[in-house]
């Protein structure tokens, strides 16, 4: 069961699909369910575009018997999503969860009654409309267990993930990846969704030195937090927005239709940490700042859009 139709849970559930898994696709909202239904997901990638016709639903309670649920909702979205998997008596079956940030994590590792595993994605999608995913390339993604899971379990989960075409690796601690990540993130995320660039874009003369400042920045939360990324961490977020240089970052996504964006789960987050433990990050305060200027002003817009007022 994939818990989630936007741009990972689209590529997600057409790539296990595809390698034969019993896939079921849980919507939001039953529109998109209709929509996916008749038209199934449309994947635009490297190998061209190719059409999966998994099984889907709006009501979770369908799909409540899964062996595996993989959540791939924004951070933002977690308590909600595993309250309502808990009341169907989704568990104990085994959670991984798609993710950027910490919060979640360590949301469904206390929540969660089953084996929980973190999937610390490395491959970048956009979802054009409701039924199409265009991916972006991939960087490696990462599969540890974050509680009541062993690395065994992370082993199958990322075999299936291998088999879907999406290069994972098995780990017995998953938190030193989950902070690379945020590192990732906290650099990219930012520079693009404030310049408006695809990730590839980032590693322009201009724009390099201020991508490597953020990562080195983060990295020193990270470090200060006991996961130091270790080796050349801006070296390190260059190579994913290499890798990934045709996609849009997320939080560039999400600003532009109007969702709410992972800005606290990212930035906010580092820069809570780096405020508890007393580390320096200029650059990310005031891309933080700017950002939550941007976000605000999104969400007032908005409101006077539904107020009726021009
Ligand atoms: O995770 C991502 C995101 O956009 O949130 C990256 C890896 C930066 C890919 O775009």
């Amino acid at each position: 069961m994939v818990v989630g139709a936007g741009a990972l849970g689209l590529s997600l559930a057409a790539r296990l699909w595809r390698a034969g898994a019993a896939t079921v696709v849980v919507t939001r909202t039953g529109w998109q369910a209709d929509l996916l239904r008749a038209a199934g997901i449309t994947v635009e990638g490297d190998a061209g575009r190719w059409r999966a016709w998994p099984e889907v639903v709006a009501d979770a309670a369908v799909a409540a018997g899964a062996p595996w649920v993989l959540v791939t909702v924004k951070s933002g979205a977690t308590e909600t999503v595993l309250e309502r998997l808990d009341r169907l008596r989704a568990a104990p079956a085994r959670l991984g969860l798609v993710q950027n940030g910490l919060d979640g994590f360590k949301t469904a590792a206390d929540r969660w009654p089953g084996p929980v595993l973190a999937v610390v994605a490395g491959w970048g999608a956009r979802r054009r409309n409701p039924v199409t995913v265009q991916e972006g390339g991939q960087a490696e993604t990462t599969v540890g267990p974050l509680a009541r899971a062993d690395r065994a379990l992370a082993e199958t989960l990322a075999c299936q993930l291998g088999r879907a075409g999406i290069v994972a690796r098995a780990v017995a601690d998953p938190w030193p990846a989950i902070w690379r990540k945020l590192c990732v993130n906290a650099a990219i995320n930012p520079l693009g969704a404030l310049l408006g660039r695809t990730n590839g874009e980032l590693l322009a003369d201009r724009v390099r030195p201020l991508l490597r400042r953020l990562a080195a920045e983060a990295a020193a939360v990270a470090g200060a937090a006991g996961y130091g990324p270790g080796g050349d961490i801006e070296a390190y977020v260059e190579s994913v927005a290499a890798a990934t240089s045709r996609n849009r970052c997320s939080m560039l996504q999400d600003l532009e239709a109007g969702r709410p964006t992972e800005l606290e789960a990212i930035l906010g987050a580092v820069l809570r940490a780096a405020r508890e433990r007393g580390v320096a990050t200029p650059t990310m305060a005031r891309a933080y700042a700017l950002l939550r200027r941007r976000v605000d002003r999104g969400r007032k817009g908005k409101q006077r859009g539904r107020s009726g007022r021009t």
